[in-house]
Formats: structure tokens, sequence, C-alpha cells
């Protein structure tokens, strides 16, 4: 088995998803979680100057999505088929559509261009949680295959960043999505992570106020 450390900044973000696809296959892993102070110095130590930043034995490997799908093979999370495989694609491309546009609202500083970004969220929110809902209640409980797979593990990942950047609950309508994220956080080993892991924003603290000062 090899070696895993993860470096990300004291937050859930991207880093979450791989948080619990290591700790869904029960993986030892150093959850490296660097102080937003000491980033200018680390910064040019990573790949492309940005975090998550996964260090398998002695490689260091970068892009979230990708971290994801390679762990996900690893962990038989990536499908039955390479049909699977692409539904899975496609899932966590829909799903970081919708964050993109909630992140970019969230970081807007304009206050116009911030209240007209948040207008049309009231629509685009709705959109895809339809859309993911409804695929829910055709792949059986699951977004892909009637099984657990890593765009599950993604999606319940992220819910608490979608949530605090839109200020709302995303899936407060959405039953079968609900279900889902019960179902995962339910997975004992999810829920021994999740019992386990620091607090992190966005739960509460510091660097909630310091984000959105
Ligand atoms: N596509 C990359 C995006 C990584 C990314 O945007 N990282 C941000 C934090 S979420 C970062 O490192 N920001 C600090 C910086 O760019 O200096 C991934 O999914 O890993």
């Amino acid at each position: 088995m090899p070696s895993y450390k993860l470096t990300y900044f004291p937050l859930k973000g991207r880093a979450e998803p791989i948080r619990l696809l290591l700790s869904y296959a029960g993986v030892e892993f150093i959850d490296d979680r660097i102080e937003f102070k000491d980033w200018p110095e680390i910064k040019h130590t990573t790949p492309l100057g940005q975090l998550p930043v996964l260090e398998i034995d002695d490689r260091k490997v970068y892009q979230s999505n990708a971290i994801c799908r390679y762990l996900a093979k690893q962990f038989g999370l990536a499908g039955k088929n390479d049909w699977e495989a692409l539904e899975i694609d496609a899932t966590v491309d829909t799903i970081f559509d919708c964050l993109n546009k909630i992140v970019d609202y969230h970081y807007e500083a304009h206050p116009e261009a911030k209240a007209q970004k948040c207008e049309k969220l009231e629509e685009l929110i709705p959109f895809y949680i339809r859309r993911l809902d409804e695929q829910v209640k055709k792949n059986e409980g699951y977004l892909v295959g009637g099984a657990l797979t890593w765009a599950d593990l993604v999606f319940v990942g992220l819910l608490d960043s979608f949530n605090f950047m839109s200020k709302r609950d995303v899936i407060e309508k959405a039953k079968e999505l609900k279900a889902l994220q019960q179902k995962v956080l339910d997975i004992p080993n999810i829920k021994a992570w999740v019992a386990k892991r620091p607090d992190s924003f966005p739960d509460k603290s510091r660097i909630g106020r310091l984000l959105t000062e």
C-alpha cells in the first residue's frame, strides 16, 4: 500500500472529495493543512502553483478531479465499464459547472455585478439540482449505475461549499439527493472520517469570516 499525503488549505473545498475517497477505502493518509500565511512560500514548490496536491509515495500529483478519478479506479468506485466511467465524468463536470458559477458569484467584489449574478443563481441552481436529482432517481439512489461511485463522493464532499457560497441549502427540495447524502454519510468509514476530521470551513471558524470579508 503506498503512502498518501494530501496538502490543502484548512478547508473542505476541492480536497474534501479526495479525503472522502481515501477514507472510504480505509487508507491512512496525512491530512496536511497549511496555513494561508505560509502559502506564498509553498506555492512555488507545487506542480501548478495550486492545491490540492497529493503525494503518493514520492510522486506529487495535482488536479483534484484527476486525483479522484485515479483513486476511484484503485478503490473500485470508477463505474462497472467505460460507459459508466463516461457518465461519472459527465456528472462530475456538471457538478463543477454549477459550483463554478456559485464560486464566481461568491467572489464577485462589485456590488452591482454581484446582485446580477445572485439573480442568475436563482435559476441556475434549481436547473442543475433538478437534473441531478432526477439522475439519482433513475439510477436507483446513486448518480451513476445504481451503485456508489466517485461522482457521489464528489457531490457530497462539495455540498458544504455549495451551500456556504450560495447562502442556501441547495438540496433542500431535492429528495433524492438528500437521501444520497445521508447514504454516503452513513457509510461506516465516511462516518468515522466526518467524526474525526478537524473543524474545517465551511462549518464555522475564523477562516470563514476571513473569506467572506
Ligand atoms: N483545477 C484545479 C484547481 C485548483 C485550485 O483552484 N486551487 C485553489 C484552491 S481551491 C488554489 O490553490 N488557490 C491558490 C492559488 O491559486 O494561489 C483542481 O481541481 O485541483
